[in-house]
């Protein structure tokens, strides 16, 4: 699984403050801790005002690249902030994201050509995200399309399907996989990537509900998942699943972390 930590996100209350009183310190110590834990590319999402977007991002970027080699996933909404930021990232990673809204793959695919970024592509358009497994793989497609006129292949691009919550739409889970599969069918080298929090949007225990979606999504082939690499229960629940899916030659990834006391309780 390739991991993409979170944890550097303006939209956080404790990251959101500590933007606010530019406590550098705080989002240092987050860079260093997720990539320690393993992170291979760190989100980083400045979540502010559209006004103080670029600068702030600039700043975050600044301070997770002095701390860390891990390389960043460039995280916005605004395809324009992405185009402003790029030239600060010192070595190329993931942007996050584009989709069929407005122009943004016009703005970004062309910035990314001929380099070694990749991008996560949401299956989302101007009507939002898509009911049916077919809308969002019609749009999967489109993107995938598109990206291949600027020499783009399928294995730069991670699909991020959107999986609304399971609150909202009981098949949830079910259309993911499903949307992941067909993509997976007509484009064998792309990667399905997840943020997997928004499963268990307004249900109780949510860390056991995106365990449990962490390991189904795995399961059926999700290659890159958006989350915290500091939680010990979403580890654990990711190298069992690797572990049983025999993934892990002699269960030696989940015997070491065991060893290591980064899974299992506290002593
Ligand atoms: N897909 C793509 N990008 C995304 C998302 C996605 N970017 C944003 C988001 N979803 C993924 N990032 C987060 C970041 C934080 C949390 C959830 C998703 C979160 N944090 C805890 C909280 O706020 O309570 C606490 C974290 C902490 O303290 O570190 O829930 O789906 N492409």
């Amino acid at each position: 699984m390739i991991i993409i930590g979170e944890k550097i996100n303006g939209t956080i209350p404790v990251v959101k403050k500590a933007i606010e009183e530019k406590d550098a310190d705080f989002i240092r110590q987050r860079a260093i801790d997720q990539a320690e834990a393993g992170a291979h590319y760190l989100d980083v999402c400045a979540g502010t005002s559209p006004d103080i977007e670029v600068e702030t991002l600039k700043w975050l970027m600044d301070i997770v690249q002095d701390a860390v080699d891990t390389p960043l996933c460039i995280d916005s909404p605004n395809p324009r902030t992405i185009e402003a930021v790029l030239k600060y990232a010192r070595k190329p990673g993931i942007i996050n994201s584009v989709s069929e809204e407005g122009d943004k793959t016009d703005v970004i695919y062309p910035l990314i050509a001929g380099t070694d970024w990749q991008v996560i592509a949401l299956t989302c358009d101007n009507d939002g995200i898509p009911k049916t497994a077919q809308a969002r793989i019609d749009i999967a497609k489109s993107l995938v399309e598109k990206a291949a006129k600027y020499d783009i292949a399928p294995d730069r691009i991670h699909l991020d399907p959107l999986v609304i919550a399971l609150a909202t739409d009981n098949n949830s889970v079910h259309n993911f996989v499903e949307t992941m599969r067909d993509i997976k069918e007509m484009y064998p080298t792309i990667k399905i990537t997840s943020g997997l929090s928004n499963i268990s949007f307004g249900m109780p225990l949510r860390k056991v509900i995106n365990q449990a979606f962490l390991t189904i999504a795995t399961f059926f082939g999700m290659d890159s998942a958006i989350m915290d690499p500091c939680s010990r229960d979403m580890i654990a629940a990711l190298l069992a699943t690797e572990a049983l899916m025999g993934k892990d030659r002699h269960c030696r990834k989940y015997n070491d972390a065991y060893r290591k006391g980064k899974i299992g309780p506290l002593k």
